[in-house]
């Protein structure tokens, strides 16, 4: 009877009791966006008290799906995955599926059949791309050289920022890329990348404009233009996206122009839908979009404040 009594109250003990033991698959620490966006999900795991397994990737796909597998292996109650690239994912989120293990897209995105996972938590690229377009036709009057440094090839930020910023940037004839450059969204990437393109356009000879896919990029190519006596932030309008603590300062320091903010504290949004799904909540929009914005000099230092820094 004692031991009837002993297996009915575990089956009974509720689920959500149990601490919960989640997989991130982070995409690496190639930029401060990447180090903040770690850190809210570690602080906010602790703070809800998950069990959280991170894997670094290094930015390496093959790793990061090897990683996920481990995950699969360790029966975690949900896998969350930012993806380095967008593709490549299939297979594996089949095998999650099959060991019915649920799987949260947050970040970047993938190219796979949606209904291999729950959702995908994250800001529009887009979006981004399109609004920082829209800007710069507007501070220029619909005429600019543009010089792009892209970030990791194949990831959907790089691909999404460049496409939407050309969608609306393809509104105006004289708005124009006319160099571009891959420097995987790292500061030294932006460094040895505009190193190379200075050289190809005599020091930006006529350039209006230097298009980064993100900050760090922009800081490392600030550096190499300030080296060739060309002046960031004056000489030359700067857009990039990610909006943290280093840009804004960047900014008042006349060196940047203008950031689009992509939010990297979005552990709290991600748990949310993960544990809602694991307390057994079925309906979830497949895109769960969180919004971006745009902010320049003025607002730089309002900026750095809410940063606490
Ligand atoms: O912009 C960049 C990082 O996926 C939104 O990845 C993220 C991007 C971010 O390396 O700094």
């Amino acid at each position: 009877m004692r031991r009837i009594l002993f297996l009915a109250a575990l089956l009974l003990f509720p689920l959500s009791a149990r601490s919960q033991t989640i997989g991130f698959a982070q995409v690496g620490a190639e930029s401060d966006w990447r180090t903040a966006f770690s850190a809210s999900m570690k602080q906010e795991a602790a703070r809800r008290g998950l069990h959280l397994l991170f894997a670094d990737a290094g930015n390496d796909v093959g790793r990061q799906r090897q990683e996920v597998r481990g995950f699969i292996a360790k029966h975690v109650d949900a896998i969350i995955i930012a993806p380095v690239v967008v593709d490549g994912w299939s297979d594996v989120l089949k095998e999650a599926k099959e060991a019915a293990i649920p799987v949260f897209i947050a970040d970047r995105a993938v190219r796979a059949d949606p209904s291999l996972y729950v959702a995908r938590i994250a800001a529009s690229s887009t979006l981004e791309g399109r609004l920082a377009a829209a800007w710069l036709a507007q501070a220029t009057n619909g005429k600019c050289d543009v010089v792009e440094l892209e970030g990791t090839a194949g990831s959907e930020p790089a691909l999404q920022r460049h496409s939407g910023f050309l969608a609306v940037a393809a509104l105006f004839p004289d708005i124009r890329i006319i160099r571009a450059g891959n420097g995987n969204f790292t500061t030294e990437g932006g460094r040895s990348v505009m190193t190379r393109l200075m050289s190809e356009t005599n020091n930006l000879a006529g350039v209006c404009a230097v298009l980064a896919h993100n900050d760090n990029m922009l800081l490392g190519a600030i550096g190499v233009m300030q080296a060739a006596g060309v002046h960031p932030g004056r000489d030359i309008i700067t857009v990039s996206f990610d909006g943290l603590p280093n840009i804004y300062r960047a900014m008042l320091a006349g060196e940047a122009t203008m950031s689009v903010e992509v939010k990297s504290d979005t552990a709290p949004y991600i748990y949310d839908v993960v544990q809602r799904y694991l307390k057994g909540e079925r309906s979830f929009p497949k895109w769960i979009v969180i919004p971006s914005a745009l902010h320049t000099r003025a607002d730089a230092a309002a900026m750095l404040e809410r940063h606490g820094s």
